[in-house]
C-alpha cells in the first residue's frame, strides 16, 4: 500500500458506480470512518471536485466488504451511501445496484475463492440483516465482466449477474405494511407506505400534477413539488418506524402512473431529493410488490404479468424484477439480473 493510500475498488454496479472498501481497510469506528469516506468521495461538495465521488447520488456509493459473521453467508456487506452536498453518511438504506458489484469484487480481493464457471457468493446485507445470492460468471479462475447481458440505463452489454432475495418484506421497517394499511392519507395525498427490501411512498403522479413522463431534469426544477414530496417524506419517517429521517436517505419517494412501454407501471423515484436516473432494484422489487397490493396507490394503475417479470418502467427504460408468491399471497422471493465492471484497481487518497 502507498503511504496514505487506502486501497480500493471503484466498480460500477448496476446503475450506479461506488468504491468498494475491505472492513480491514477502514477505520472500525464509524465517526472516524465516516469522517475518511467523505473526505475520499470530496463531500460536502456539489461538484465533489476534491474527491472521487461523481458529484450524484448514485456515484457516492460505498460498499465495505468482510468475512462473514454468518453461516448462511460468504460475505457481510456494509452499504454507505455518502450525501454530495452535506457532511452525512448513511447506513440506513441498502443497495441492489451496488450489490451487483458486491460478488466479483468478494472474488477480486480474495475474500471469496472462485468454485467453478459459476460462483455462487451469499452476501449478508448488513444494513437490513437479509442475504442475498449472487451468481458471478468465473471462467478459467477469474471473475468475467464480458458477455451479452443489457441493463437499461448503462451503456453496451455485459456478464449477467442475476441476484436472488428472500424474505426481505419489512427489512428495514419490520413490515411490508409499517402501518398496517394499503393506503394512507398525508398531507391530502394518498400514499402506500411499504417495505419489500427499500422503504418506499408510493404516490399517484397525477396527484402531483404531472403525467409521470417528466424528465429527472424537469422534476428536479420543479421546487414547489420537491418541497410537498419533501414534506410527506418527513411526516412519514415516524410511521415507517424509520425515525426522523431529515439526515435520512430514506424512505425513496416514488411516483407511478401507467406504464407507457409494455411494462407492469411506470416510476419516477426520488433517492429522497435528487430524482434516480433509472430506479433502485430494491425499490423496484417494493414498487412491484405494490403492484400485487389490494387497496395499494400503485395497484389500479398496474398491468401484473403473468410470468411474474415485472418491467417497472423509469427514466431511462425498464428493469426487470421477478416476483414468486407464497401460498399465501406474500412474496417468497425476488429477484432481478444486474451487471456490473471493475472500472479501477489501486488505492485513494483522502485529503
Ligand atoms: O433500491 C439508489 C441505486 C439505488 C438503490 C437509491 C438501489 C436499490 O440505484 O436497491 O439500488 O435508491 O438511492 O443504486
Amino acid at each position: 500500500m502507498s503511504e496514505g493510500g487506502i486501497p480500493c475498488l471503484w466498480m460500477r454496479g448496476g446503475t450506479s458506480k461506488g468504491a468498494y472498501f475491505l472492513a480491514s481497510d477502514l477505520p472500525s469506528e464509524p465517526t472516524s470512518r465516516d469522517a475518511l469516506l467523505l473526505a475520499i468521495m470530496g463531500s460536502p461538495d456539489p461538484r465533489q471536485i476534491d474527491g472521487i465521488g461523481g458529484a450524484d447520488p448514485l456515484t457516492s456509493k460505498v460498499a465495505i466488504l468482510s468475512p462473514s459473521t454468518r453461516p448462511d453467508a460468504d460475505i457481510d456487506y456494509l452499504f454507505l451511501q455518502v450525501f454530495v452536498d452535506q457532511a452525512l453518511v448513511s447506513g440506513a438504506q441498502g443497495c441492489g445496484n451496488i450489490l451487483a458489484g458486491v460478488g466479483p469484487a468478494a472474488i477480486e480481493r480474495g475474500l471469496v475463492p472462485v468454485a467453478g464457471d459459476i460462483t455462487p457468493v451469499r452476501i449478508h446485507m448488513v444494513n437490513s440483516g437479509e442475504v442475498a445470492v449472487a451468481q458471478i460468471q468465473t471462467p478459467n479462475g477469474r471473475v468475467n465482466y464480458a458477455g451479452d447481458a443489457r441493463i437499461d440505463g448503462v451503456p453496451g452489454t455485459h456478464a449477467a449477474i442475476p441476484l436472488l432475495f428472500q424474505n426481505i418484506a419489512g427489512a428495514m421497517c419490520g413490515a411490508l405494511l409499517p402501518t398496517g394499511r394499503a393506503s394512507d392519507v398525508i398531507d391530502g395525498v394518498n400514499c402506500t407506505l411499504i417495505d419489500n427490501g427499500m422503504p418506499c411512498v408510493i404516490m399517484r403522479a397525477s396527484d402531483f400534477g404531472l403525467s409521470g413522463q417528466e424528465t429527472r431534469e424537469a422534476i428536479e426544477a420543479d421546487t414547489a413539488l420537491k418541497a410537498r414530496i419533501e414534506a410527506i417524506r418527513l411526516a412519514v419517517g415516524p410511521l415507517m418506524n424509520l425515525g426522523d429521517v431529515s439526515e435520512a436517505s430514506v424512505p425513496k419517494m416514488t411516483l407511478v402512473s401507467p406504464a407507457v412501454a409494455g411494462g407492469a407501471i411506470n416510476t419516477r423515484s426520488f433517492i429522497p431529493h435528487r430524482v434516480h436516473a433509472s430506479v433502485g432494484v430494491l425499490a423496484a422489487v417494493t414498487v412491484a410488490t405494490a403492484c400485487l397490493i389490494e387497496g395499494s396507490v400503485a395497484q389500479p394503475l398496474s398491468v401484473i404479468p403473468a410470468d411474474g417479470r415485472f418491467q417497472i418502467e423509469h427514466p431511462t427504460g425498464a428493469m426487470e424484477v421477478f416476483l414468486e408468491m407464497a401460498e399465501d399471497g406474500g412474496v417468497k422471493a425476488a429477484g432481478t439480473i444486474r451487471t456490473a465492471r471493475k472500472l479501477f484497481e489501486g488505492v485513494v487518497y483522502p485529503r
